[in-house]
């Protein structure tokens, strides 16, 4: 596969999974979700809802209450563990993410079209040395990423159903977000949306 490098550390695979590879696994997540419902997660402090729901699968995943943002083992409204990685994902990453170990989360962010996510650093795991790997499903998104502080000047990029993006090295921890979800790009997803699907070493 041919990557792009936007940056030094950040790797863009472009239509990485084709419209089967991608059927199979919407049909993943879709299973997954069934044993652990998005949630929504809210700020800390302020309890204000993200637009985004969200789930995960492996051994740990990502939360967000008013208590903080955290990985814990099990799901925050039904307390069961989360459901594993699915194979295809786990494949997925030993290809391209450079790294010796599997990932031991995987966040699932669901956008319906009118959800954005804000400027954001992933910081919360313990390890930098690993990269994120992110997966695109469904519609399209307005991607927008700087540096690691907030506020610098910033660039975007227009992220596809089947595109895999990998934040390493120099770009681990940059801030990034979702500006908007461009409607009617994708036929992948019923109702239309867009799934993020992000492969982590939390520990
Ligand atoms: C999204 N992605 O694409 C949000 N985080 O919906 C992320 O927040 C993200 O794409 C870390 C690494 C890669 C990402
Ligand atoms: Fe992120």
């Amino acid at each position: 596969m041919t990557a792009v490098e936007i940056r030094p550390g950040l790797h863009l695979y472009k239509t990485a999974l084709d419209r089967a590879a991608q059927e199979t696994l919407r049909e993943n997540i879709r299973e997954i979700l069934r044993e652990a419902p998005l949630f929504q997660p809210v700020m800390p402090r302020t309890g204000k809802a993200f637009s985004v729901r969200m789930s995960n699968c492996g051994p740990l995943g990502w939360v967000s209450d008013r208590a903080g943002y955290r990985y814990q083992p099990e799901h925050p409204v039904t307390a069961k563990p989360w459901p594993p990685i699915p194979e295809t994902l786990l494949r997925l990453w030993r290809d391209l993410a450079g790294y010796p170990h599997d990932p031991d989360a995987c966040l699932i962010n669901y956008y319906d079209p009118a959800a954005k996510m804000g400027a954001h650093q992933d910081v919360d795991e313990q390890d930098f040395d690993a990269p994120i790997l992110s997966v695109s499903l469904g519609c399209a998104c307005r991607f927008r990423f700087g540096g690691e502080t907030r506020g610098g000047s910033t660039q975007s990029l227009v992220l596809e159903s089947g595109d895999v993006l990998i934040f390493g090295g120099p770009a681990r921890k940059m801030f990034h977000g979702v500006d908007r979800i461009l409607a009617k790009t994708s036929t992948l997803l019923d109702p239309p949306g867009r799934i993020n699907l992000t492969l982590r070493r939390a520990r």
